[in-house]
């Protein structure tokens, strides 16, 4: 088509496509749960566009599980998400993060085989929304063995090593669709003009750099010694690596994921020494982020045990979080453990207590 400027690109739809064809034995169940992220994700991108023409910005008057206000279009979201998988036979159950049970879905006389698990976070940084800050959608799929069974909660509480994909959608200032089955992270970015998710970011690696620093540095007296000495040692630039290392916090998550993704950074969500509380979702937000962030090269952590290998006590379990480039992790990991140790030998060399 001479001077059309058309040229031949991948959508989500074909490279999903594409990739299905590496398993001829797939039933195609789990591409074409891909495809539903995808389709209700820009049903959602509509809406979060539109958030002030339709009167949805604002509170809703009720709250989430966490006891925080849900916004309107944390609802909206969910329920979208919700009805995307209703219908889905080979879908065995879901939670979402606004909701404190998971639901599972009676198995279905032609189900067959393995059913799946889809987790996800609707709206995540919904306290933006009314800044026009950018927001996001978070997910995972994991499988549930035995397809001919109801699902049970032991089939949610999956540590993220096991999940089957994992992804993002970002609604900024154009809304990119990312997401890993495990053979490295791709991102798309929805073209408003066709409404389609065209690729535009394949196999995304994260760089070998701390460009960025992101943490909500006024919670600085209520993290722990070893997070401390960790930030004042990148803040303090006497690494030539720190040099040019910028402090940013959007304070939404995908937003602040999503950058240090493609600039190089890390975020950290550390623990509130003061209540002992954390802030982020294992299960909806923690898991699926570091499964990209390890497709991607980088790493994510506790501090003292990797991520992917927690495995959830209950569907609302909160951790610390650490994720970005591989050196910065390790770096903050070494940090934790050298404080351990020495803050063991402390201990161990202090008189026995005597007794009263
Ligand atoms: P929000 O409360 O707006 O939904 O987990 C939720 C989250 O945002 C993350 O997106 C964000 O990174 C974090 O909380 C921000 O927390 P602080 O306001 O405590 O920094």
């Amino acid at each position: 088509m001479a001077g059309s400027g058309w040229h031949d690109f991948d959508t989500l739809e074909s490279f999903i496509a594409k990739e299905q064809r590496r398993y001829p034995e797939s039933r195609g169940v789990f591409a074409d749960l891909l495809r539903r992220v995808g389709v209700a994700s820009k049903v959602i991108s509509a809406k979060v566009q539109k958030a002030g023409l339709l009167d949805v910005l604002g509170k809703q008057g009720s709250k989430n599980v966490q006891d925080e206000e849900q916004a309107k279009l944390d609802v909206i979201a969910n329920e979208i998400m919700k009805a995307t998988f209703h219908w889905m036979p080979l879908v065995g159950g879901i939670a979402t993060e606004e909701e404190e049970d998971y639901i599972a879905y009676p198995p279905r006389s032609d189900t067959e085989g393995d059913r799946y698990i889809v987790c996800f976070d609707p709206l995540d940084g919904s306290s933006n929304i009314d800044a026009n800050v950018s927001v996001g959608t978070i997910f995972s799929i994991h499988r549930a063995e035995g397809g001919s069974r109801m699902c049970e909660e032991k089939d949610f509480l999956q540590p993220g090593s096991k999940q089957l994909a994992a992804g993002y959608v970002i609604y900024g200032s154009s809304t990119m669709f990312v997401f890993t089955t495990g053979h490295g992270v791709h991102g798309f970015t929805l073209d408003p003009e066709v409404g389609e998710y065209v690729l535009s970011h394949e196999g995304i690696r994260i760089p070998d750099k701390c460009t960025c620093f992101s943490a909500n540095e006024a919670n600085y007296p209520k993290w722990d010694e070893p997070t401390r000495r960790f930030v004042d040692y990148v803040r303090s630039r006497e690494d030539p690596r720190y040099q040019k290392t910028s402090s940013r916090y959007i304070g939404s998550l995908v937003a602040d994921f999503h950058r240090n993704l493609l600039y190089g950074g890390v975020f950290m969500y550390p623990t509130n020494q003061a209540t002992g509380e954390d802030k982020l979702r294992l299960m909806f937000e923690c898991g699926p982020l570091a499964m990209i962030i390890e497709q991607a090269g980088g790493l994510a952590t506790t501090g003292r045990v990797r991520i992917l290998d927690v495995r959830p006590t209950d569907m609302q379990q909160t951790v610390p979080l650490v994720i970005g480039p591989r050196r910065e992790v390790e770096l903050y990991e070494k940090m934790v453990r050298d404080f351990d140790i020495s803050s063991g030998a402390r201990r161990a060399s202090l008189p026995p207590p005597t007794a009263e």
